[in-house]
């Protein structure tokens, strides 16, 4: 067995939006990756040292962050890997090969749940993969190399065999949650404060992330489920509860946000941890994403008082058509009912739509903006139509073929396809059209001032964000770009 067990995961760097944007980071989410907490937790109870870097919230190159590995002298390094920041992820693992050959480097996360064996036949710097969930997994692969057992009975992974990619059956799932260790929060550099979300997304911080469940049966057609499958495991109310306490008590952590698929699946659960919270006077808000179809005015009303602040809906658009297209098990009627309960309970409202998918047309867009102009919305987010692999729109766009070239602008803010009769351009066009109505509208700026004067964290941010994006203009014009601000995607290093 090796003495050093030094496990180093990485958070690879990515594309907010597009290169010359980098200034939008300001404002964006600088959420932590989950998975790396929950894996890191995990390894170090088997006797590993882990650390984790977090190469995008630290501002970290891909030059950076193998330098920093390969100072750290590791047994392993484990790459967290989305769609968007495979090619990234890639070079750095190049790098660190070059000086640390005998170092062993591990992937997973979403993008190897879905595109796994492409991944490690296209990127030889990759040695192992995880498939799914990682944490018995990793676990089972990290014993067999250093006992030396056969790799190929180690079920839910992928390795070369004389560089063939081979891949083993089955896919480890943790049943119980609440078996798991908490995330290792402690291994995060400056925790909590280092880590944000999105401006004006939270009232108060310091801030952390739980993942209250995993898994979601349904199918929605955009939607990558691969990595926790359709079958729903929760944590118990009592785990979760203690785990929001331990984040406020030892990191003084005022607000939580939970980033599981369907935190309003079981209301029982929901009610449960409400009541908790307020028997225990628990002094923090909290967000969450939800179905349409899955809040209810009596659960809100207790949600509310038991400190939610803002609910995410994923409303995608206001055509019945699109919606039914996307397999999305919903109705416009349901999204705009579900808006309103949310309002009236007090909770903020977050519309998550989507332009430009298959179907769409001027026709569904003008739905859309008129759906969006009769909601009692509080925020939005507009996200450019993106085939993810493990999405099963994305075999219905491409077939078998295995598409490649956009990964590194897979990430909803670029539109890699457009569907039959509209233009990119004409999307685009739309797309500035509908947030710039959304955000202009008289009540929305009121009400983002007062938040702004009773929170002023948000208005340092939107200093930044300002400062940053006047910098750019001006070394575009400097170097005679006119101002546009768009550069050339670069992000490989050979
Ligand atoms: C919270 C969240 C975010 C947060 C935090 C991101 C982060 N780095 O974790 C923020 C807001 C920053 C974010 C951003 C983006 N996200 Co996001 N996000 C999520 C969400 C809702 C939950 C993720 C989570 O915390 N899960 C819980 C933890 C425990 O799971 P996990 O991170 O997947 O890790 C487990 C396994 O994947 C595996 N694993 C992961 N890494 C590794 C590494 C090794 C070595 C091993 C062995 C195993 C392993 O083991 C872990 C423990 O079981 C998921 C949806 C979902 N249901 O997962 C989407 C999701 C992951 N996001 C997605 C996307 C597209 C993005 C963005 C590109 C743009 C966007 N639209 O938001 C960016 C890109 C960010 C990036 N770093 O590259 C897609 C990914 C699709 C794809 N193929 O790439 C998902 C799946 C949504 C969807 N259903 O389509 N996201
Ligand atoms: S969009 Fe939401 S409901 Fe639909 S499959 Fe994805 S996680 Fe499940």
């Amino acid at each position: 067995m090796s003495a050093n067990k030094n496990i180093i995961f990485i958070n690879p760097p990515y594309e907010r939006i597009a290169p010359g944007y980098e200034f939008v980071k300001h404002i964006t989410n600088k959420s932590p990756s989950l998975g790396l907490l929950h894996l890191a937790a995990e390894v170090r109870n088997h006797g590993y040292q882990p650390s984790i870097i977090e190469s995008d919230i630290f501002n970290m190159s891909i030059l950076d962050v193998a330098n920093k590995v390969i100072r750290g002298n590791p047994v392993y390094v484990g790459i967290t890997l989305f769609t968007v920041g495979v090619w990234g992820a890639a070079s750095i693992a190049r790098e660190i090969k070059k000086k640390l050959p005998g170092v062993i480097i591990i992937v997973g996360g979403p993008h190897i749940s879905s595109m796994g064996p492409e991944t490690l036949a296209r990127f030889p710097e990759f040695d192992f993969a995880v498939n799914g969930e990682g944490e018995k997994t990793l676990i089972d692969l990290l014993s067999a190399i250093e006992t030396g057992s056969k790799i190929s009975e180690v079920p839910g992974i992928l390795y070369r065999d004389k560089s063939l990619v081979q891949q083993t059956a089955g896919k480890a799932i943790n049943r119980n949650l609440d078996e798991l260790p908490f995330p290792a929060w402690d291994l995060l550099e400056n925790f909590p404060n280092a880590y944000k979300p999105a401006i004006y997304d939270f009232p108060r911080g310091p801030v952390a992330t739980i993942a209250a469940s995993r898994g979601c049966p349904f199918h929605c057609k955009f939607c990558d489920t691969s990595t926790f499958g359709a079958r729903v495991r929760h944590y118990s109310p009592a785990k979760v509860f203690e785990m929001m306490k331990h984040l406020h008590d030892t990191y003084g952590v005022r607000h939580i946000m939970f980033v599981d698929d369907l935190f309003l699946a079981s209301k029982i659960r929901v009610t449960e941890l409400c009541n908790m919270i307020l028997e225990d006077g628990l002094k923090m808000t909290w967000t969450c994403t939800a179905r349409v179809d899955t809040v209810k005015p009596g659960v809100l009303d207790l949600m509310q008082k038991a400190g939610c602040w803002e609910i995410s809906f994923g409303l995608e658009t206001g055509s019945n058509d699109l919606l039914k297209k996307m397999d999305k098990a919903a109705e416009v009627e349901k999204s705009e009912q579900a808006i309103n309960w949310t309002s009236s309970a007090g909770i903020r409202t977050k519309g998550l739509f989507m332009l430009g998918f298959p179907g769409e047309d001027e026709g569904t867009i003008d739905q859309t903006k008129d759906f969006i102009k009769r909601i009692p919305m509080t925020i939005m987010n507009l996200t450019k139509f993106t085939p993810y692999p493990g999405s099963p729109i994305y075999r219905d766009i491409y077939g078998t073929n295995i598409r490649d070239d956009h990964w590194e602008k897979m990430n909803g803010m670029n539109f890699v396809w457009a569907p039959e009769g509209i233009t990119v351009e004409e999307l685009d066009r739309h797309y500035q059209e509908i947030l710039t109505a959304f955000y202009k509208r008289p009540g929305i700026g009121f009400y983002y001032l007062k938040l702004t004067l009773r929170y002023p964290n948000h208005f340092l941010r939107l200093l930044r964000f300002g400062l940053g994006f006047l910098a750019a203009k001006a070394r575009s014009f400097l170097s005679g770009r006119g101002g546009l601000l768009v550069q050339p995607y670069e992000t490989h290093l050979d």
